[in-house]
């Protein structure tokens, strides 16, 4: 159990005024508890940013900016969002920020509506090879109001192809470049992306929902010195309040306040303002740094364990590795497919999700790839000796004798969540 999430949370008022929810809230609370979490995007939030998201501040509207509402009685929350701004700038290094998105696709939206006018080009990461829909797909917005096109992984590496960045930054000069990713395990090249990005006159923005944690703690190169603006979530690697924040550089601040306020959103959430603030000024601690510098070498070791059982499991880790908090595995056809790899892992106590790997070859719903991450157990205060326990144990369920050892798999995962609990 780490000092960040330390204290049991109750719910006396709740259990009063509506069971129902009460059981259910309790249940999702033993859930968690019972469960290893290799949700790569998912965290265990300390008590104390689960304190300020529960809070009075809920209570508040509070549109505009400190210093600028529409709404009397904002002296509180200014000083709030002004906490807020302050440590976020002093985490990243960042010249402004926003900390009002409601989530990560918010923040995407407004920096497109900041740097973007409809029906221009912007140049995202496909799905389907790691990137977020919201860097360009058509079904969302960064598809439906500008004119977006995708760029992949390299068939032979596995790797963001920067020959083919260049070669569509060159020939359809986008206003916009996103490099970032959901499902992709290694850095990415900040420095050719820039270059690219200027060779063509369009606005770098990295979205750094995944890596903002790692970023923050000083284990991944940092974007900011060469992004125009930054998006990220506060909930992933981060682990704090629930929602999105960007920075950018001085020179956008104006533009991208108001492609929040009121270009994408109302009134914001003060609330979750006062549990971003919460997570900004805990993780410039040195447990943050330590619990981060955990969670990217137990993804090494998870890989490593899953490698070194390849033969057997007949998946192989995609671009043979990782450098971050999550792994991606890819199963071999005529194997189990994704889905039903991951009724396995359920069934001995461990969640994680299903993707689709770059050309698959798999008709959907079928998938051939595993998304494994360590954030979550990390958090509940997992070492090197656990990690390795906990890829000998992915490997178990994904192995040819799973039926037999299936229910002493699910016990030694019993016995971590047990030692390891997240609250
Ligand atoms: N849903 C997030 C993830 O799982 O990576 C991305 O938005």
């Amino acid at each position: 159990m780490t000092a960040l999430a330390s204290e049991t949370v109750r719910f006396d008022e709740l259990s009063l005024a509506d069971p129902e929810v009460a059981v259910l809230v309790e249940a999702e609370r033993e859930r968690q508890a019972r469960t290893l979490d290799m949700v790569a995007s998912q965290n265990v939030v300390p008590a104390a940013v689960l304190e300020a998201q529960g809070s009075v501040l809920t209570n508040k509207y509070a549109d505009g900016y400190p210093g600028r509402r529409d709404y009397d009685g904002c002296e509180v929350v200014d000083e709030v969002e002004r906490l807020a701004i302050a440590r976020a700038c002093e985490l990243f290094g960042a010249d402004h920020a926003n900390v009002q998105p409601y989530s990560g696709s918010s923040a995407n939206a407004a920096v497109l509506h900041a740097l973007c006018k409809p029906g221009e080009k912007v140049l995202g990461f496909d799905f389907n090879h790691g990137g977020h829909p919201t860097h360009y797909a058509k079904e969302t917005f960064a598809g439906r109001f500008y004119d977006a096109l995708a760029y992949h992984v390299h068939p032979d590496t596995g790797l963001v192809d920067m020959d083919e960045v260049a070669d569509l930054a060159a020939r359809h000069r986008p206003r916009v470049i996103f490099a970032g990713w959901s499902c992709y395990p290694r850095w990415l090249d900040f420095a050719g992306f820039r270059q690219i990005a200027d060779d063509c006159e369009a606005a770098l923005v990295v979205d750094m929902a995944h890596f903002a944690g790692l970023v923050a703690a000083g284990v991944h190169p940092d974007p900011v010195p060469f992004a125009d603006a930054c998006t990220m979530t506060v909930h992933k690697t981060l682990g704090g309040a629930r929602g999105g924040a960007i920075l950018c550089r001085s020179e956008l601040a104006a533009r991208v306040d108001e492609a929040v306020y009121p270009g994408e959103q109302g009134c914001p959430l003060m609330h979750v303002i006062a549990a971003k603030a919460v997570t900004f000024r805990l993780a410039a601690s040195d447990e943050f740094r330590d619990r981060m510098r955990r969670t990217v070498e137990g993804a090494a070791t998870v890989a490593a364990g899953l490698a070194a059982a390849e033969p057997d499991t007949q998946a192989r880790l995609l671009t043979g590795g990782t450098d971050v908090h999550q792994l991606l595995l890819e199963l071999a056809i005529g194997r189990p497919d994704a889905p039903a790899m991951l009724a396995r892992l359920n069934s001995i106590g461990i969640t994680a999700n299903a993707i689709r790997s770059p050309y698959d070859k798999r008709e959907p719903p079928s998938s051939s790839a595993l998304r494994l991450g360590t954030t979550s157990l990390a958090t509940r205060g997992l070492g090197p000796a656990q990690f390795a326990e906990v890829g000998e144990i992915v490997a178990g369920a994904l192995g040819s004798r799973f039926e037999e050892e299936q229910e002493e798999l699910a016990g030694r995962v019993t016995a971590l969540t047990s030692a390891f609990p997240p609250y």
